[in-house]
């Protein structure tokens, strides 16, 4: 393509697709996110840069359009590098400028982009793109494809995924078939064949293992893709759906979002049976929480973190078994409940690491080592083996001079990593990880439940005039401004048992969060309420300061 043949064809394209200038749009930790009806042009433009991302990195990259756990109204859409990773940063960048920049700069920007990035244009160009069940999706799809057509690039619409179904298309064209085949019925036989393995390996007699399942799918994808998978798993669960998207409205008042909110089940589901296993997806399949009522009907969530615990201990006890050497750790954020940590390090001997807030900056972390998991408090979460400790578990698990009990822990080891979505937290291929540890532990519920005791805690948000007056290192756990406010959080923090706070300006919100946690829900909202205060006071707060009810 000449330079004015690019031009050109940019401007009939964009004039179908015009930007008004109206809305500023920014790529942040969960790609472009708004109101889907001003969607279109970000979509036309983003189809654009697809085409040089492909190029650039020689390589199919993918496009998921999806606003996650967002009410239905809202949409987004997010770049998926080569691997199944999240888009690079410096890319974040030019997905923030192409969005942004007035229709008659298109053509020039994008020239600008080939030339300062030495792309060679005359390369092929192919893009893996699939949406989630919003009814904008369609369209929205149907821009980017525009998008993509423009600058003359290769496509496959997959239609309806989840989210973490194509980034595992992605992987597995990339790979060349070596991580999977990279359709449905691939990713499903792939998921069903590992369970069917790992399950048959580490049968532990059951005692209190379930294996009846009730479904949230947040009427959403996850509830359709769910559906699919029952019908490779050979009656080995029992899967009920609900909220399966043929009455409710996505996301509404349901969903893994919801339920770790709310602290309580959705709507839609049947959790009045005592120590029924319970499970709520988000609207694009990322996440899952477990929870179920216990005998006297109270309410117990198995979030991020107790999912996360269950699986490092798992994958910690195989290793150990195995007489592997592998460097194993866990990922969290500082949202991850203190109990957790705690327990991950004291019981577990699990390192724990700390990363920012945003599933990309946990999987970079995760890669530090031979083999990470990593779960935010929200559910979303997975494991990554580096490609040495792949080779080091293959290899013991046909090791024939091993004793029979290290290999068996390696041919189980090399299952399990069959069964987890390396590329991105995916709720269905986490929920049977978690179904195979508890059958191999015989465990019920309650028994999970039970391997540590959260802490009370309370998350809270504080409006002020310019979120960025809130600076933080160490994680986000320190407050570097403005100045004074850690001294002040500290010495709070200082008048309560157990307790830990830290506070952060939100990346998907014009707010800044406050968390605080101690040994009773009371001091936990007290000291939640005393921080909100402080930032109210100090990073110029909007409105009158926040005060603690006085019935919490
Ligand atoms: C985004 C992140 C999620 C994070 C959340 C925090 C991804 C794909 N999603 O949804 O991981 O927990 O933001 O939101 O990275 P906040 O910055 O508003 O607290
Ligand atoms: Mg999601």
């Amino acid at each position: 393509m000449n330079h004015s043949s690019l031009c050109g064809s940019v401007a009939i394209g964009a004039s179908k697709h015009p930007n008004n200038g109206k809305n500023v749009f920014s790529y942040g930790t969960a790609g472009f996110r708004c109101r889907a009806d001003i969607l279109d042009p970000v979509l036309y433009r983003l189809g654009l840069l697809v085409v040089l991302r492909s190029k650039a990195v020689k390589a199919t990259v993918g496009v998921m359009i999806t606003a996650s756990h967002n009410p239905e109204e809202d949409n987004g859409v997010k770049v998926v590098e080569p691997m199944g990773e999240m888009l690079v940063a410096e890319w974040e960048k030019y997905a923030t400028s192409i969005a942004n920049v007035p229709d008659e700069d298109l053509g020039r920007y994008i020239e600008s982009l080939i030339s300062d990035l030495e792309i060679d244009i005359t390369l092929p160009a192919n893009v893996f793109l699939a949406r989630d069940t919003r009814p904008s999706s369609v369209a929205l799809a149907q821009a980017l494809m525009d998008g993509i057509q423009t600058l003359k690039g290769d496509y496959i619409d997959y239609g309806l995924l989840s989210t973490p179904q194509l980034h595992y298309m992605v992987r597995c064209h990339n790979t060349k078939g070596d991580y999977g085949k990279a359709t449905e019925q691939g990713y499903y036989s792939k998921l069903s064949s590992a369970f069917t393995q790992v399950r048959q390996q580490c049968n532990s007699g059951q005692s209190c293992y379930a294996r009846e399942i009730s479904v949230d799918g947040a009427n959403g994808v996850g509830a359709l893709k769910m559906q699919q998978l029952c019908q490779h798993l050979n009656n080995q669960l029992k899967i009920s759906i609900h909220n399966d998207g043929t009455h409710g409205k996505l996301n509404d008042r349901c969903g893994a979002d919801f339920v770790k909110v709310e602290q309580q089940p959705p709507y839609g589901m049947p959790t009045k049976e005592a120590g029924g296993k319970c499970i709520s997806l988000d609207g694009d399949a990322d996440r899952i929480v477990y929870y179920f009522i216990d005998n006297d009907g109270v309410f117990h969530l198995l979030d991020g973190d107790k999912i996360a615990t269950l699986i490092a201990g798992y994958i910690q006890e195989l290793v150990t078994a195995s007489g592997l050497q592998l460097n194993m750790g866990l990922v969290q954020t500082a949202y991850a409940n203190g109990s957790s940590t705690a327990y991950a390090s004291n019981v577990l001997k699990v390192p724990v690491a700390c990363a920012c807030t945003g599933v990309k900056h946990l999987h970079r972390k995760a890669l530090e080592f031979d083999v990470g998991v990593y779960f935010e408090a929200n559910g979303h979460g997975t494991a990554l083996f580096s490609t040495e400790a792949a080779d080091k578990i293959s290899k013991a698990s046909q090791d024939e001079s091993l004793p029979e009990d290290k290999r068996h822990a390696a041919v189980t080891l090399k299952d399990l990593r069959d069964l987890i979505n390396e590329t991105v937290g995916d709720a269905i291929s986490d929920m049977l990880v978690v179904e195979c540890i508890l059958y191999a532990k015989g465990w019920g519920m309650s028994d999970w439940n039970a391997a540590y005791k959260d802490l009370p805690n309370r998350q809270l948000k504080v409006k002020v005039k310019d979120r960025r007056a809130i600076q933080t290192t160490d994680s986000e756990r320190c407050a570097t401004s403005p100045s004074g406010l850690q001294d002040a959080i500290n010495n709070l923090v200082g008048n309560y048992q157990k307790a830990r706070s830290f506070v952060r300006p939100s990346g998907t919100e014009d707010i800044v969060r406050v968390y605080a946690e101690a040994d009773t829900q009371n001091a936990a909202d007290s000291l939640a309420y005393e921080v909100a205060a402080k930032v109210h006071q100090l990073a110029d707060g909007i409105g009158d300061p926040p005060v603690k009810p006085s019935s919490t």
